[in-house]
């Protein structure tokens, strides 16, 4: 019976070691460097009507987030188009605020996107 206790304390000890090195390892990196295909999030910032970076990275055919902070007043949104000008991605237009937008995965290639709001905001989504 002792044998047994000990057994289930051991049990319980992996399984939270288990659980705090896979929180570690598995966690969206909404912080990573800007740039870099992550195939988890990438942040894009709005402040004074532009974008900031104006090229991303992605992985392809991997679903990712971006993390729109939208530190303007003003509206602005990210709308994404393929190499061929076709729309792939329209973000919810937000002000003064911060949001997860949900992209689905997308084929190696060269996109573009920009604000709705402001067709002059405008960067580079590289998806490799
Ligand atoms: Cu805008």
């Amino acid at each position: 019976m002792k044998r047994l206790t000990l057994t289930f304390g051991l049990l319980a000890l992996a399984a939270v070691l288990a659980a705090c090195s896979g929180a570690s390892a598995g966690a969206p990196t909404p912080a990573a460097p800007a740039g870099s295909p992550s195939g988890d999030a990438v942040t894009i910032t709005a402040k004074d009507i532009k974008f900031v970076p104006t090229a991303v990275s992605v992985k392809a055919d991997t679903a990712f987030d971006i993390v729109f902070d939208n530190q303007d007043g003003a509206p602005h949104n990210i709308v994404i188009s393929d190499p061929s000008g076709s729309q792939v991605f329209k973000g919810e237009i937000v002000s003064s605020k911060k949001v997860d937008y949900q992209v689905p995965a997308l084929a190696a290639g060269s996109y573009s996107f920009l604000c709705e709001v402001h067709p002059d905001m405008k960067g580079t989504l590289t998806v490799q």
